[in-house]
């Protein structure tokens, strides 16, 4: 329908769709075709990624909370007193509240995340718990520029980016956003961060393609959006989900896979897909603790403490600027 995606731009949901459109159609249109990961996570996304942290196979998320629990008091000491906390993608904040729960008279906690709605959600919860803690959100996509509030200026600033989500980028966009990370405003900048390591492939893989087939609604979930939002013709059942590793670039890569030759719309796109045809929905990158301070410090980042589990399957670094 001609107009029926036209830009409102007093109404920043209306805007949000309409990003996501326009970032839709240029990857469909694109020869290898990709939708980029941040749009995975809906309410229903969202829904599913936390179904999947459950599964047994999939050991980031629990792993990375034990290690925080584990540790939250070095990592205390590393942030110190008196110090912003920034998080990137907050979500939700269980992560979060550990290490709140074991700082020093935080200043303020600053959640970044794109999600309106998620945002509020948390902003709400911390501000009932932890009453004399200033919470100050920004909605923003952290990929992009953005900019803290002025009062913080001169502040011990120590940026959280728990989850490995910095694994969704590759290495050189990685580390362009640590990089970027370095101009923000602080008197003193850290950052807390998680991501996964290198491992049997056998147990990344399987982190990817649990039994239950979470991962996999997890992935087609986001035709499934494409559909309800955008007016989309998708029709999923011709789709799979398929996860591998890629040791030449330490990552897995996830695709849909198109189970025939077929023809979808979105909006007023037509597009052609072959049988076998794959759509790019995610990358997950592996580090080894040295690739990723090499890494970091390219960036501008120096790593001071880096902690594990037993099992080598996951870290959480602590580096300053
Ligand atoms: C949220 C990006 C850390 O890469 O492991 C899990 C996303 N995708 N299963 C990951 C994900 C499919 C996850 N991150």
């Amino acid at each position: 329908v001609e107009g029926a995606f036209a830009i409102d731009t007093d109404c920043p949901i209306q805007e949000e769709r309409q990003q996501f459109y326009s970032d839709v159609l240029l990857g469909l249109a694109s020869p290898s075709k990709y939708i980029s990961s941040k749009y995975l996570y809906d309410a229903q996304g969202s829904a599913l990624f936390d179904q999947i942290c459950e599964v047994e196979e999939y050991y980031p998320t629990r792993t990375e909370r034990l290690i925080m629990s584990q540790y939250t008091s070095q990592m205390a000491d590393c942030i110190g007193t008196q110090a912003v906390l920034v998080e990137l993608g907050s979500g939700s904040s269980i992560k979060t509240r550990v290490l709140l729960d074991s700082l020093k008279q935080p200043r303020a906690y600053v959640p970044v995340d794109v999600s309106r709605e998620h945002l509020l959600q948390t902003v709400e919860g911390l501000e009932r718990d932890y009453p004399g803690l200033q919470v100050q959100p920004i909605v923003a996509d952290f990929t992009q520029q953005f900019e803290l509030p002025d009062s913080i200026a001169e502040e011990n600033v120590t940026v959280f980016f728990p989850g490995s989500t910095i694994g969704n980028l590759s290495a050189l966009d990685a580390q362009r956003l640590l990089h970027q990370l370095t101009k923000l405003q602080h008197r003193r900048l850290g950052l807390l961060i998680g991501f996964d390591l290198v491992k049997d492939v056998r147990v990344l893989e399987a982190a990817y393609n649990d039994a239950a087939a979470v991962s996999d609604a997890f992935t087609l979930n986001v035709l499934h959006r494409i559909n309800r939002e955008l007016g989309g013709s998708f029709d999923v059942k011709q789709f799979e989900h398929h996860a591998f590793f890629n040791p030449e670039f330490s990552r897995i890569e996830i695709y849909l896979v198109s189970l025939c030759e077929q023809s979808v719309q979105v909006g007023d796109r037509v597009f052609q897909l072959g049988e076998g045809e794959r759509i790019l929905t995610e990358y997950s990158h592996k580090y080894s603790v040295e690739q990723f301070s090499e890494m970091a410090t390219t960036a501008g980042f120096e790593m001071q403490h880096v902690w594990t589990d037993s099992q080598d399957y996951f870290a959480v670094a602590y580096l300053e600027a």
